[in-house]
């Protein structure tokens, strides 16, 4: 008989390390964040028939319009997070300040950072989108954790991942032994192990930019585009960070968000969105970069610190950090 691929709760139970309290703590939150992504994953699916399309009618706190989903997404993610009670601080995308842990905020292990809906003006038109999340080992002892355990560089990172909501939703993780893909069995509600030691691919020559934007971008990012265009590279941009980073993970390429003109500091949280990302392209042999330093080495200034953002093939950032050193 054919044995069944591992489950995420047994894989990260028996790829656990030192640095969690527990060995059995990183399969618990990742199970609470697969959790939330089942649920997230089928609301999606449904979304047109729950009329769960569209805005909510707010802004977050970022100024980016709140979509139905996004609220929803947040909640999702944070009570599957709190259910654990391993959580002490939590920060999102969606909210201006810290999550209220409780009780936990005093004993929980652990600090989480995410974005529940990646991507969010894809939902509409059934394009995929993501969950991003990021886990810190608390810092502060015997108080409320607070801002010192969650404004740290993407170096203290434990484990990060996403969740993908394509044509299949994957779950992909590190907690520095590699990246692992899961893809979930709608029928057995189940994460089931797809890809070990995932390795980011070769260049094949594929750009992922919103170059609508181009006509406010600084120097060295219009030579590198006019560069890269000379050399024949393909663009492709489906408008969702985690979507066209899991492309670009396996198929080759680079997905490039820069600062400009209008908005130095480009468009993406360094939290929530770039430093998980960044440590699992690291961990799969690519880079993630702002132009000059790598994402991980950046300490946040603030929850909703944005960065500039070059991450994917390892030879393609390298390339890029060309373009910004000639430059400056
Ligand atoms: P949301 O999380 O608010 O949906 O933002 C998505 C995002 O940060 C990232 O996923 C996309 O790559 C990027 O925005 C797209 O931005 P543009 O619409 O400016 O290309």
């Amino acid at each position: 008989m054919p044995v069944s691929p591992p489950n995420l709760f047994q894989f990260a139970i028996e790829n656990s390390n030192d640095e969690f309290a527990n060995s059995t703590d990183l399969a618990i939150l990742l199970n609470a964040i697969g959790s939330a992504g089942k649920f997230i994953s089928s609301e999606i699916n449904r979304a047109a028939l729950r009329d769960i399309f569209g805005s909510a009618g707010a802004a977050n706190v970022t100024g980016d319009e709140q979509q139905k989903l996004d609220v929803i997404g947040d909640n999702v993610v944070a009570e599957a997070l709190l259910s654990t009670g391993l959580v002490c601080a939590m920060s999102s995308e969606e909210n201006a300040g810290l999550i209220d842990c409780g009780v936990a905020a005093t004993t929980g292990e652990y600090v989480v950072v995410y974005d529940p809906v990646d991507g969010s003006s894809n939902i509409d038109v059934a394009a995929p989108i993501g969950t991003i999340f990021g886990i810190y080992r608390r810092l502060s002892e015997g108080v409320r954790a607070g801002d010192v355990d969650i404004l740290r560089p993407g170096t203290d990172m434990l484990a990060a991942g996403y969740v993908l909501y394509g044509s299949s939703t994957i779950f992909a993780y590190t907690s520095g032994n590699g990246v692992h893909f899961f893809t979930l069995d709608p029928t057995l509600g189940d994460y089931l192990l797809t890809e070990e030691n995932v390795r980011s691919h070769g260049s094949s020559h594929v750009y992922s930019a919103n170059e609508g934007n181009s006509g406010k971008w600084n120097d060295p990012d219009l030579d590198w585009v006019e560069h890269v265009k000379a050399e024949g590279y393909s663009g492709r941009y489906i408008g969702a960070l985690v979507a066209d980073f899991h492309r670009n993970l396996m198929k080759g390429g680079i997905y490039a968000y820069p600062g400009d003109k209008g908005s130095p500091d480009g468009k993406l949280r360094l939290l929530f969105e770039c430093a998980p990302l960044a440590f699992i392209a690291e961990q799969a042999g690519g880079a993630a970069t702002n132009g000059t330093i790598p994402i991980r080495d950046i300490e946040p200034t603030q929850l909703h610190h944005r960065t500039p953002m070059y991450i994917g093939n390892a030879d393609e950032v390298a390339l890029l950090k060309g373009f910004h050193s000639v430059n400056n």
